[in-house]
């Protein structure tokens, strides 16, 4: 079976998204998620202009082996638009091989371990009573797990709390609660966004906002919280030993992880499990965090870790080692992604749990998919391949927006980790 075609499409029905599509000689499809987010056509490009051209007359059933070549071929390793660029091509020809089988892409990975993935959203507020709000909405909209981020006291804007609703999937949970929970790139405008940031503030307030949720929805709730790069090693420390006492499910990129050294501080100081990775694109880049076992869960996404036959290798590494999955799963995943991560999910034994933020109406009339979402637990459906399918007009209706993540400074005009 011979790749004939292959067409890289931009869309943003609510927020940019890259799909690769690959056709074969027998008429199989298959689509592969290559969205990086404020950086979308860097991979474009990367496709386009390097890969499609290697990709023509190569045998789709090839798997490893196109990855292998895409891979070394290049010389220059690594980096988030090269793993994306791979990611994608992986993906699609994951999702051409289970329409050739037959198969949902789980069986092809070992067929599923569990009967369903749990899940993750996103509860935020600006204060409290807005918080409270929102976590009831997620748990009508039957979240079992939910991560809590709040405003700050004296500052203006902060990672994680809504904007606004006109985006939404109407009766979402952020649709109810006034807004998104998380940036959405498209519309926000094509200049990076500046917030302010002091993190003495944070880690005074942070301690009393699960004081408080505890206090309201008891010890049972799975909850999370996401740092967003932004602490020091004896920072995250303080954080992780006064969040304790609230028995967070983890604690997300408590510090920027390059410095994997730092986490061995982090770690002497505190029991709250530790997620990291949703920036690293690698096993490479997990290679220490894992072999010294200084976090609970790999935060890596199937978009942004070269795919499933990448990705699989880091959380095979991981299992060795009692690590287990948290993969990343925002909006900026695509609906390809996400079917990517939730057949890896059911496949793989050190399963640990799935973000998941519901994609708008636009984006889901765009992508039609085919996985559920019940009881709090995902399932990938059993149509052959990933199960999903690109509608190319309904995507033609939604060009390319520029857009860019947010950026932080202090007080004093410093620029610090968004
Ligand atoms: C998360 C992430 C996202 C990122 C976003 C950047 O835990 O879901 O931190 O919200 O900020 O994916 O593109
Ligand atoms: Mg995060």
């Amino acid at each position: 079976m011979i790749i004939e075609r292959a067409d890289v499409i931009v869309t943003s029905p609510s927020r940019n998204f890259v799909t690769l599509k690959l056709t074969t000689d027998e008429g199989h499809t298959g689509l592969g998620d290559a969205t990086l987010n404020g950086r979308e056509l860097a991979v474009v490009s990367y496709l386009r202009d390097h890969v499609v051209p290697l990709l023509i007359g190569r045998d789709a059933h090839r798997i490893e082996d196109t990855w292998q070549f895409l891979y070394r071929s290049a010389y220059w390793r690594r980096g988030p638009v090269t793993m994306a660029a791979i990611a994608a091509v992986d993906m699609a020809l994951w999702d051409i091989k289970g329409k050739a089988a037959g198969m949902p892409v789980y069986q092809l990975l070992g067929g599923a371990s569990r009967t369903g993935l749990l899940a993750y959203g996103h509860a935020s507020g600006k204060d409290l009573p807005e918080l409270f709000d929102s976590v009831r909405h997620h748990l009508e909209e039957g979240y079992r797990a939910i991560r809590i981020q709040t405003g700050v006291p004296g500052l203006t804007s902060i990672y994680g709390i809504a904007s606004n609703a006109a985006h939404e999937h109407p009766g979402s949970a952020a649709a109810a609660s006034g807004g998104r929970y998380d940036y959405e790139p498209a519309r926000r405008g094509a200049w990076p966004k500046e917030e302010d940031w002091d993190t003495r503030s944070y880690l005074r307030h942070v301690p009393t906002v699960f004081e408080a949720v505890r206090g309201e929805f008891g010890p049972e709730l799975p909850l999370l919280h996401d740092a967003h790069h932004r602490l020091t090693p004896i920072q995250a420390a303080q954080l992780g030993k006064a969040l304790e006492p609230y028995d967070l499910f983890w604690l997300e990129d408590c510090t920027p992880a390059e410095n994997q050294e730092a986490l061995r501080l982090v770690r002497q100081h505190t029991t709250t499990p530790l997620a990291i990775g949703e920036v690293f694109n690698t096993v490479w880049d997990y290679q220490q965090l894992i072999r010294e076992q200084l976090i609970d869960y790999v935060r890596g996404s199937v978009t942004h870790t070269g795919g499933i036959s990448h990705l699989r290798k880091v959380l095979d590494h991981a299992a060795q080692y009692q690590i287990k999955s948290g993969m990343h799963g925002p909006t900026d995943i695509s609906p390809v992604g996400m079917a990517a991560a939730m057949h890896l999910g059911l496949a793989i034994h050190n399963f640990g749990i799935q973000e998941y933020m519901r994609h708008s109406a636009a984006t889901d009339a765009v992508f039609r998919q085919s996985f559920t979402w019940r009881d709090g637990l995902l399932h990938p459906g059993d149509a052959p391949g990933l199960g999903v399918e690109l509608d190319v007009d309904e995507a033609g209706r939604y060009p390319y927006e520029q857009a860019y993540l947010p950026f932080n400074r202090l007080a004093d005009g410093t620029v610090h980790d968004w």
